[in-house]
């Protein structure tokens, strides 16, 4: 024992006069996502690993495992709870089987522009961060996916074509939506989008033009329908406990990493937008917007599954969604 603590203690002096030698106290974390490297989020999440690197001198050393290398997606969040990990990003809306909030950002009509979607993420921010803190959880920031539309190896025209239809789907409302459609619903990971369509399980799917690009998914459909669906976002959190142990220097660096990557993703997600459609268009993708008939029958299949979750909601969403209302109108 005796020994051990001298040679750290000589370590320690050592690394002191060669400022090349990392320091003793470095923090290393785990950050897992289920997201690839092509995806923006995960390029963002790495610059933000990158600027708490930069911002503490390596003293916080955050790796991010990308692509469920680490942990598969639904394990992610009780992991980050567990502190088996100390930091974690998931899509938002998985979460919506632990409470109705977490569907708010997968509701159709309710934002429809990032502006909206921005106001729409204030409004509901108090509330997630509760409900994260009673879990031991904070949550650092959260960035929005483009709009989601829908998939087709034929152009889509008219909701009976849904009938018979398996549908990829990545959270519960997606699902619900595609049933009240008349088609069936699977839900399917990012990264199983093209075993599923390989493998016959899916014929089309719904999730935004940065998904399409980075699944290729011109090699298995031939049709965008963008319906403008809903925004729905990712968000990036930690276990508490791993935050209270760094000094007050470290907090304040993730701290400020975070506010960053909040602001620079919703930029990048933007570009994504506009840049995926320009490769889906340049991979002779069809790209169009729903209209008459079948965009009145999208919009009766969302404000079915709007009414039912206000019924199942209850007050704090209600609140929530007045709440947005006012952000909307003083946009
Ligand atoms: N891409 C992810 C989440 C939403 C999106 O646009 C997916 O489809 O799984």
């Amino acid at each position: 024992m005796t020994t051990r603590l001298f040679s750290l203690a000589a370590m320690a002096a050592a690394g002191a006069m060669s400022a090349s030698l990392p320091t003793l106290a470095a923090e290393q974390w785990n950050l897992a996502t289920p997201y690839g490297d092509a995806s923006f989020h995960t390029q963002n999440t790495k610059q933000f690993a990158e600027d708490v690197r930069q911002a503490t001198d390596g003293e916080l050393d955050i790796t991010v495992h990308s692509g469920g290398s680490l942990i598969g997606h639904a394990e992610i969040k009780p992991s980050v709870r567990r502190g088996t990990v100390q930091a974690g990003e998931v899509f938002l809306s998985t979460l919506s089987n632990e409470s109705p909030i977490y569907e708010v950002d997968t509701l159709p009509g309710l934002a429809n522009s990032y502006e909206d979607a921005y106001s729409l993420w204030q409004a509901s921010k108090p509330i997630i961060t509760q409900m994260f803190a009673k879990e031991g959880l904070m949550p650092l920031y959260s960035v929005p996916w483009p709009s989601q539309g829908i998939y087709t190896d034929f152009e889509l025209t008219d909701a009976s074509q849904f009938q018979g239809l398996r549908v990829r789907a990545p959270n519960i409302n997606t699902q619900r939506f595609v049933e009240n459609l008349g088609g069936t619903p699977t839900e399917t990971e990012e990264s199983d989008i093209p075993t599923a369509f390989s493998t016959g399980r899916v014929d089309a799917m719904i999730t935004s033009v940065s998904t399409g690009k980075a699944m290729s998914a011109w090699d298995y459909v031939s049709h965008f329908s963008d319906a403008n669906l809903w925004f729905p976002k990712n968000i990036v959190f930690i276990n508490k406990r791993a935050f209270d142990r760094l000094d007050e220097a470290s907090q304040q660096a993730v701290l400020d990493a975070a506010a960053q990557a909040e602001s620079r993703g919703w930029q990048m997600s933007r570009d994504d937008r506009a840049a995926s459609a320009k490769a889906l268009k340049e991979h002779d993708m069809t790209i169009t917007e729903p209209q008459g008939e079948l965009q009145s029958q999208l919009q009766a299949a969302g404000d079915k599954l709007f009414e039912s979750w206000r019924e199942r909601a209850g007050e704090q969403a209600e609140q929530l969604v007045s709440d947005y209302r006012n952000r909307q109108a003083a946009q």
